[in-house]
């Protein structure tokens, strides 16, 4: 019998409280017959029943009919946002040090709190590319003893809007125009930049999704955020300001431009396939998990309002403590009934967490219960095995669609003296959740807080804290963008409003629309944000000077990053007669330190080495692509001609050199390497190419470079050579 391998995975034996609870709901078919809903066997689940072998079906073939009514209703509406991601369970681990400021359980044990995640794209369909540029949702399920908290985030620590009344607005402009429904998964079109160009409010967030951290390498490496500033409280009701952090341990990488658009093509799935077999391999995601602490006495004492989502707290104004990490170790069994039915809510808190009154808050708490009544389409979808806390769950609500509790007595209601008023109310002291005791005394408006009108201070911040090359990609990013929106003024727009934030900024996104920058921008509107009278107020600030750059805002200065090659995958192009001896050598050197070599074959079946062993191919040339790898290496085969005439090979190492991974070759590899748009820069700046190594006679020299720079990621210097 073919064993089924979705099952009974190698990876997490370990049966966590969640995993135990969701076990109640697991079927398992082996051995078993297939029976209708209803538990009758089924003798045949081929044919209809019809009136003579060639004759009309029969209505009355209720075999038929409830196979095919389930399968018509097997969809549900996507999520309005987010609609694609990919999911895994796992733990949260408490290093416990943190009882000062919040008297949340789970963050004061050291034991583990097991946990769901669900990362996302935001604007593309279900179905759309891993690879857009998009920003990523990361949202955090944490099964706590005292009730779920979900942590409901993204990978960028800031958003587009600060009041979450236009949350609809920014949906609408980004999603495909309503027209045609063009373009899928894409902010590039006149909409999104029409909507920007009115709203300085999100020229932060701008600065953010143009930036590589749009087009992660790996789910398993972004950072993650909770954005909003949340408040701890403590045993004795003390209020601390918090932001949440999470830091990857295999640090925060992205892949480039036009590798994400290649990528899209060659497997729309790559982040969700990466994260999925790299959980199946043992290869856990983990992330350290940190909060920036603020005492409830200096809330006034930044040159920003904690309340305002468009702002960070800059790390090193306020440091990230650790208190600690979160390993995701299991695949979900099920895509629909967990990662699809997963339902998120900010205002999912437990004891020890509150909110503030930042106004993009405000308002989520009342749209994701609201969201999921219509997507899940009932009030019961707390009920869902993925939803249900572990923590137990008594309450008054009853009935609606499809409930699934039996609630047992003649109450439901309190008080009540029938039961004697059971379920009955937690004091404080048992674990009551009560609201923090915040002083509140204002006019009722319909107004934002002049506090929130400095728009560009901290885009510029983020822009200065870049290296030169991840400003160039910002800048070719606007550009790309830009350059498909139809309306001119749009762009004019924006190219005015960049220039609030960067003069050189602006210039070089105008000249690659062939535009000028306004010596004076028309005014960014920032209409119906005040009273009718007072718009003065609002309008934009200028640029605050003050901020020094913060190298925890660049990918590549990061204090935090590491380099590590664990988990990377290295193409290996194998030529018949590939050399044994070469491939075996960085094979190994790569394996010791938690990379692994994918062979690249003629052909899908095995490949022979020079002493005719054979080996298994990972992939075949015809039906790969090096955008799929993080480096490349091509060892000598008895037949080098045949590699330097295969023209996938030849666009195989010309797009890993294009995308700045490090290429290694055998020094018998001229002719290749002569093919390849290698060869054109060594004409003309000696043989020096950054990245490009040549191995002779299997040199560690060559393997520990090769490690060296496949942990710095990318070969950065190389970009200089590369003409777009
Ligand atoms: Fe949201 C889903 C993150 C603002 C309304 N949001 C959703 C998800 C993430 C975020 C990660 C997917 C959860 C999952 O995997 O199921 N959203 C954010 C962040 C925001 C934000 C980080 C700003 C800081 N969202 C936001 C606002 C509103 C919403 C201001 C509405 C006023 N978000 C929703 C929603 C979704 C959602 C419509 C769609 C599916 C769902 O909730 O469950 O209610």
């Amino acid at each position: 019998m073919k064993k089924d391998n979705t099952k009974n995975s190698k990876t997490n034996p370990e049966k966590d409280a969640k995993s135990q609870d969701l076990e109640r709901n697991r079927e398992y078919s082996e051995g078993q017959f297939i029976t209708t809903d209803q538990g009758v066997k089924i003798n045949n689940d081929h044919n209809t029943v019809k009136a003579g072998e060639r004759g009309p079906s029969l209505l009355e073939d209720f075999i038929m009919r409830e196979k095919i009514t389930h399968f018509d209703h097997e969809r549900i509406p996507e999520r309005i946002v987010h609609a694609r991601g990919s999911g895994a369970h796992g733990y949260f681990e408490a290093y416990g040090n943190v009882s000062e400021y919040t008297k949340a359980a789970f963050l004061n044990t050291t034991e583990k709190t097991p946990v769901f995640v669900r990362f996302s794209t935001v604007a593309g369909f279900r179905g759309s590319t891993d690879l857009a540029r998009d920003v990523r949702g990361f949202a955090i399920k944490f099964y706590t003893q005292e009730g779920n908290f979900d942590m409901v985030g993204n990978n960028m620590p800031v958003f587009f809007i600060q009041d979450a009344m236009k949350f609809p607005d920014l949906i609408h402009a980004v999603k495909p125009e309503p027209h045609n429904e063009i373009p899928q998964a894409q902010s590039a079109h006149d909409t999104f930049w029409d909507f920007i160009s009115l709203m300085p409010e999100s020229m932060h967030m701008i600065m953010w999704a143009m930036s590589d951290r749009a087009i992660p390498r790996s789910l398993r490496m972004m950072e993650g955020f909770g954005i909003h500033t949340f408040r701890f409280i403590n045993k004795e009701g003390k209020s601390t300001f918090v932001k949440f952090h999470l830091k990857p341990k295999l640090g925060t990488h992205a892949v480039v431009w036009d590798e994400a658009l290649k990528i899209s093509g060659n497997d729309p799935d790559f982040h969700r396939r990466d994260l999925y077999e790299n959980i199946e391999m043992g290869n856990f995601p983990e992330w350290e998990f940190g909060v920036q602490l603020v005492p409830e006495e200096d809330e006034y004492k930044f040159n920003f309002d904690l309340l305002d989502p468009t702002k960070i707290i800059p790390e090193e104004m306020v440091p990230v403590t650790p208190i600690g990490r979160m390993v995701l170790n299991r695949n979900p069994d099920n895509f629909f009934a967990e990662t699809e039915q997963v339902a998120f809510h900010p205002g999912h808190v437990v004891p020890g967490i509150d909110f503030t009154n930042d106004p993009l808050l405000q308002g989520r708490l009342f749209s994701y219960t609201d969201t999921q009544l219509s997507r899940l389409g009932s009030p019961n979808f707390h009920e869902l095995p993925i939803n249900r806390p572990i923590a137990p769950m008594h309450n008054n609500q009853r009935d609606g669609h499809m409930r699934q509790e039996i609630n047992v007595g003649k109450t439901h209601y309190s008080p009540n003296s029938l039961n004697d008023n059971y379920p009955i109310q937690a004091k404080e002291s048992e674990g009551g959740f009560v609201s923090y005791y915040e002083r509140i005394e204002a006019h009722k408006v319909r107004e934002r807080s002049e506090s929130f009108s400095d728009h560009f201070s901290q885009a510029a911040l983020f822009f200065n804290s870049q290296t030169p090359v991840e400003q160039n990609h910002i800048i070719n990013a606007l550009r790309f963008e830009l350059s498909k929106v139809e309306t001119v003024a749009v762009r004019e727009r924006m190219v005015g409003l960049l220039s609030q934030v960067d003069k050189t900024l602006a210039k070089k996104v105008a000249d690659g629309l062939g535009l000028t920058v306004p010596a004076n921008p028309e005014k960014p509107m920032n209409k119906g944000v005040g009273a009718d009278a007072d718009q003065k107020k609002h309008e934009p600030k200028p640029l605050d000077k003050s901020y020094e750059p913060s190298d925890a805002l660049s990918m590549i200065k990061n204090p935090t990053v590491t380099n590590t090659i664990e988990t990377r995958q290295v193409a290996f192009l194998c030529g018949d007669g590939v050399n044994e001896k070469s491939l075996t050598a960085l094979k190994k050197a790569l394996e010791s330190k938690g990379a692994s070599a994918k062979i690249v074959a003629p052909n899908a079946g095995n490949v022979k080495t020079d002493t005719g062993k054979e080996i298994k191919a990972d992939f075949a040339f015809f039906s790969s692509s090096s955008v799929l790898f993080d480096a490349v290496y091509v060892p000598s085969s008895k037949n080098n001609t045949a590699l330097a005439e295969n023209n996938n090979i030849i666009e195989f190492i010309n797009n890993a050199y294009r995308h700045c991974k490090v290429i290694g070759f055998d020094s018998d590899l001229e002719s290749l390497i002569k093919k390849t748009a290698i060869n054109t820069k060594r004409d003309m700046k000696s043989n020096d190419i950054p990245g490009v190594l040549i191995n002779n006679n299997t040199s560690k020299q060559f393997t520990d470079e090769f490690i060296t720079l496949l942990g710095q990621h990318r070969v950065w210097e190389r970009e200089a050579h590369i003409t777009e």
